[in-house]
């Protein structure tokens, strides 16, 4: 099966109007569209979405982010989708992110940096299945 991977327009990207330009991004790049969906997370999914940050001192304040507003969640597939999304995102914190790419382009904060893209194909089997149960391997 061609590779997939769960991309996320955080809530900071939806409350900007990113969308569009987040969409509009992937599917130039060639990336095709397999489920979208907005909504708003329960704290449950939030806290297993982000499971691995769990210790981390970010971890209440990233949750907190995350389920305050309606999210984007897509699926995405194309050849080495998990790697080319997360080259169009750029770099997690967005000063650091190359112009060009959507973090380097949009963003100027670590926390609020407009989108998610699942960083593995483990990750991105996990992520699938809990955004959507029905798409699961
Ligand atoms: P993501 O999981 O959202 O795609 O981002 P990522 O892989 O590039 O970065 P990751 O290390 O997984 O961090 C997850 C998200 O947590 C927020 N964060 N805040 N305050 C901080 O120091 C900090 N570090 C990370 C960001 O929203 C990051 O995308
Ligand atoms: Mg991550």
């Amino acid at each position: 099966m061609t590779d997939r991977t769960l991309v996320l327009v955080k809530p900071d990207g939806v409350a900007r109007g990113l969308v569009g330009e987040v969409v509009s991004r992937l599917e130039a790049k060639g990336l095709r569209l397999v489920a979208a969906e907005l909504r708003t997370l329960p704290r449950e999914v939030a806290e297993e979405h982000y499971g691995e940050h769990r210790e981390k001192p970010f971890f209440g304040s990233l949750v907190e982010f995350i389920t305050g507003g309606p999210l984007l969640a897509l699926v995405v597939e194309g050849p080495r989708a998990v790697e080319a999304f997360r080259a169009l995102a750029g770099a997690t914190d967005p000063v650091k992110a190359a112009p060009g790419t959507i973090r380097g382009d949009f963003a100027l904060e670590v926390q609020s940096n407009i989108v998610h893209g699942s960083d593995s194909a483990e990750s991105a089997a996990r992520e699938i299945g809990l955004f959507f149960p029905d798409l699961a391997a």
